[in-house]
Formats: structure tokens, C-alpha cells, sequence
């Protein structure tokens, strides 16, 4: 492992990303910001209160009432100016990702990529809100739907993707009139502090009211605040599945909505027609990737039994090279678990995977170093799809399971709680098509030939069962962001009632 950098010099990096953005660091000692680098902490800073959390959510909802009746195309206007300052600070915000959230340096880029295109998409949105004109079926009628801005939205956000979750919300509730209280992860404030001061900056140089967004810099009370606020339309929450079931039902209590993107369990089955080479590819990036902590992260291996075998001493070969460490080394590909927790956890899940009849073939070993959480990326053939493997653990470990029929492969793909990501890699063309049908994978992302991460932004992203049914991001997703009204406009001078009921 190449050296560390020291916490001083990340904190040095840090404090020249926020100024050069423009943020002021609000210093305190409520809260920690630290970095899984080093493990250490880096600024204390001062908390959103109860009571400030109150009156943001009443700040935005004055500030809904402007915005909702500001045109479409005008409201894209502010998103277009938030793409264009994140193109400018992309890498300042790149560099804040890779101090909180210890993502390299490629993947940190991609993340602040990931916010420009939804940007990008969202302008284009802002004038293509459509609604439907129906056909109606009385004389002299028309039938028509509306959309229109909902509310508040509430985003509740984890540290893996510390900016990006929050922008596919923003940039396309911002377009559909809505304004934004923004929870993010206790984890990564500093990257929240920037993002939201370039909307902040967005916000000024375009006009809109200066309270559509607000942040709290807060523990989950405030999140709870947000979840039981009945002026908060939406609660978009990303995180596990256990906070999706609290969230779930207190919301539903006061009959708002919800867009729920929780836990994944994906996984790629291998055919014994696949380009092996492009499996191998593919499976690495995916299951080793952010250090194994994508909800999209590759978790199982559904392999051939024909082709198990040699895959998996290949993979294991790969992993025995792969250089983890300082996430700003751009030699890097494996930067540090969020916390020691999180390395705990890891260790946990593999006594118990060789409880239940692993056997462990590469990595798995905490690297011992002073400072962050660094592990080896594990690999595990399992016996079958025990307990373990059924359950979504954040960090880099592939379990590995073998088939005999195509079947049996679609069967141990679904048979488990997470409906997320899922892929194929094979070269039989009826195979791939077997596995996007409707009684093939069962999760809301299915891909042949490559992996369970890494969706882009054009798409709807989210996934079904357990992973809570949400779609954020592209194609018709901003509809959860709006509210659809019915019009019918009659234009005769009879009233015709539907249904031929006559009255009168
Ligand atoms: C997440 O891990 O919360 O598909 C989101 C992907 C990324 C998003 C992941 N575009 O891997």
C-alpha cells in the first residue's frame, strides 16, 4: 500500500476545494467532518436545529408558491446554471468526494459527471413536461391531463453517492416547480455544504427564490422531522432497507409520497457462451468498484458450472493485484470503507459466509495500516444461497454460486429480498432475451454483457421488492416529482354526463 496522505494535508485540500466554491465552513462542534482516508476528523461544525429545520421546510414552501408559477423553461434556466458551475468546480467537488466518501479519483469525477448530465437532462425536461390529451367520449369535450409542481420535496441521501443521488432529485424536482430541504448523510457534510452553496450561487445569479433549497446539516432527527412534516410532499430517501421501513410507513401515515431506492443484493449470471474477458472486466469494476459500496455493487456470481471454475481462478488472480490504498494515488482502485464499522461488518459477514460452508478464495483481510478501514475485496464460493449471502453487506465481497440450467440461474438470481441490478453476460441470443423477460430477472435494472453498476443517468434507476419500488433519475421519472390533474372541458352547450347516465 503506497503511503497516506496526512489528515493535515487533506483538511488543507478540503478548506482550498470550499473556497474555491465559496463556501464559508460553519464551524461548531456538533457535528464531525471527517475523512475515511486517514479515519480522522477534519472540521467540527454546526448543526441544523430542530427548530431551523421548522423553518426551512417553511421557508421552501413560500418559496414553492413563487416557484410553481414560474414557467417550465425559466426554472430550467437554474438548472442550466448549476450544470454550468459544476463543470466549473467539478474538480473541487471531486476532490471534497474523494476526502469524504474516499472514492478514487475516476469514480469522483464520474460522480460530479453524473450530476452534470442530469443537469443536462433535466434543462431539456423543462420543456417537455408532457401531458396526455385523451379522447373523450362526449361530444363537444375535451379530455385532457395536467401536471403540475407538487410541493416540497424532501431528500434524504447516504454518503456512497454524497452528491449525485441528491442532484438526480433537485436538478428534476427543480424543473417539475418543486422546492428542495435536503437531508444528506452525517458522513459527508463538507460535500453537501458545496454542492448546495453552487445551487445557492445558481439561485442568485438566476433570480429564483432564494429559499427553493435548504440544507440540514443534521442527525436523523432531522431527517424524522422531514419524514413526519405534512407540507413535505415527497420524501425521496436512499439508504437501507431498514431506514426505507421506518420511512415507509410514517410518511404513508399522513398519506404523502415516497420514493424509496434502499438496499441491492444484484448479481451477474455468467452462461458458458459468454466472452469471458468482458465477464472478467465487468465483474471486477462491479463487485470491487467504490470499494463495494454502489447499492449497485455486484454482490453474487452466478456462474456456469462449465465455466465457474476458471472464471473465478481468474478473478482471482485480478484481485490478488489490486491496488488498494490512498484514494488520490491515481494508480489506486480500491480506496478505504467509510468507517471501521463498515470493516467490522465485512469481517462478520465472512466468518459467517464460512459458517454456513464458504470457503474463501481471494482477499478478505483488513490491510493493516494506521488510519482508514482498507480491506481486500473478497471473493467466497458458497455451497449454495445461504443466509448470508441472501443479505446485502456494504463492502466488497463477491459470493459465488455455480448452475446447471439456465432456469436454475434465473430461479437463485431472484431468490432474494433486493430487486436492484442484475446482469447476464452471454453470447446466446435467446438466453439474454430470456433474462429480460417478464419471467426472467425481477429487478428494475436487467443488462446483458455488462454489469450490475454504473446506469446512467438517462434511464429510470431504482429497483423493486425490497429495494422499495422507486425511480429516480431519467425517462418518465420526474412524474413522481409533480401531480397529474384530469381536465375535462366542456365546450358544447348541452351537458352530456359520461356513461350515458341520464339526470334531469
Ligand atoms: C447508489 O449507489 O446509491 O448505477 C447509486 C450506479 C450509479 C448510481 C449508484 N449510477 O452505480
Amino acid at each position: 500500500m503506497s503511503n497516506l496522505p496526512t489528515t493535515e494535508a487533506l483538511r488543507d485540500r478540503a478548506r482550498a476545494s470550499l473556497e474555491r466554491i465559496g463556501v464559508t465552513i460553519p464551524e461548531g462542534d456538533d457535528l464531525q467532518a471527517r475523512s475515511p482516508i486517514t479515519g480522522e476528523h477534519l472540521f467540527g461544525l454546526r448543526a441544523t436545529t430542530a427548530e431551523q429545520v421548522e423553518q426551512a421546510i417553511g421557508e421552501a414552501t413560500d418559496a414553492f408558491r413563487i416557484w410553481r408559477t414560474t414557467p417550465a423553461p425559466a426554472r430550467g434556466e437554474l438548472v442550466r446554471t448549476l450544470g454550468e458551475l459544476l463543470r466549473t468546480h467539478k474538480s473541487d467537488l471531486a476532490d471534497l468526494i474523494t476526502i469524504e466518501a474516499g472514492k478514487i479519483r475516476s469514480e469522483a469525477l464520474g460522480e460530479v459527471q453524473e450530476m452534470i448530465d442530469i443537469c443536462e437532462f433535466a434543462v431539456g425536461l423543462s420543456r417537455q413536461l408532457y401531458g396526455r390529451t385523451i379522447a373523450s367520449e362526449r361530444p363537444g369535450h375535451r379530455l385532457a391531463e395536467t401536471w403540475h409542481p407538487l410541493g416540497v420535496v424532501g431528500v434524504i441521501s447516504a454518503f456512497n453517492f454524497p452528491a449525485a443521488v441528491w442532484s438526480w432529485n433537485t436538478a428534476i424536482a427543480l424543473v417539475c416547480g418543486d422546492a428542495v430541504v435536503w437531508k444528506p448523510s452525517e458522513l459527508t457534510p463538507l460535500v453537501s455544504l458545496a454542492a448546495s452553496h453552487l445551487l445557492d450561487r445558481a439561485i442568485e445569479q438566476t433570480g429564483a427564490p432564494r429559499e427553493l433549497h435548504r440544507l440540514l446539516l443534521a442527525d436523523r432527527t432531522a431527517g424524522e422531522l422531514l419524514v413526519d412534516d405534512p407540507r413535505v410532499a415527497l420524501v425521496s430517501a436512499t439508504g437501507s432497507t431498514r431506514m426505507g421501513r421506518e420511512v415507509a410507513p410514517r410518511v404513508a401515515a399522513r398519506f404523502g409520497r415516497v420514493l424509496l431506492e434502499l438496499g441491492g443484493n444484484n448479481a451477474t449470471v455468467v452462461a458458458p457462451s459468454a466472452d469471458l474477458d468482458l465477464a472478467l472486466q465487468g465483474i471486477v469494476f462491479a463487485a470491487a468498484g467504490t470499494a463495494g459500496q454502489r447499492c449497485t455493487t455486484l454482490r453474487r456470481l452466478i456462474a456456469h458450472r462449465d465455466v465457474a471454475d476458471q472464471l473465478v481462478d481468474r478473478l482471482a488472480t485480478v484481485y490478488g493485484r489490486l491496488p488498494i490504498g490512498d484514494p488520490f494515488d491515481e494508480n489506486t482502485l480500491v480506496g478505504p470503507l467509510i468507517t471501521d464499522a463498515a470493516a467490522d461488518a465485512m469481517a462478520a459477514a465472512l466468518d459467517r459466509a464460512q459458517a454456513e460452508g464458504g470457503k474463501i478464495v481471494a482477499g478478505g483481510r483488513r490491510v493493516e495500516t494506521a488510519g482508514g478501514a482498507y480491506v481486500e475485496p473478497a471473493i467466497v464460493r458458497m455451497p449454495k444461497q445461504t443466509a448470508i449471502v441472501r443479505e446485502e453487506t456494504f463492502a466488497p465481497i463477491l459470493y459465488v454460486l455455480t448452475y446447471d440450467t439456465f432456469d436454475e440461474a434465473v430461479a437463485l438470481h431472484n431468490d432474494v429480498p433486493q430487486g436492484l441490478s442484475s446482469s447476464i453476460f452471454t453470447r446466446d441470443q435467446q438466453e439474454a432475451e430470456r433474462f429480460l423477460a417478464a419471467d426472467g430477472s425481477d429487478c428494475g435494472i436487467a443488462n446483458v454483457n455488462i454489469g450490475t453498476s454504473g446506469a446512467e443517468i438517462g434511464g429510470a434507476f431504482g429497483g423493486e421488492k425490497e429495494t422499495g419500488g422507486g425511480r429516480e433519475s431519467g425517462s418518465d421519472a420526474w412524474r413522481a416529482y409533480m401531480r397529474r390533474a384530469t381536465n375535462t372541458v366542456n365546450y358544447s352547450s348541452t351537458l352530456s354526463l359520461a356513461q350515458n347516465v341520464s339526470f334531469l
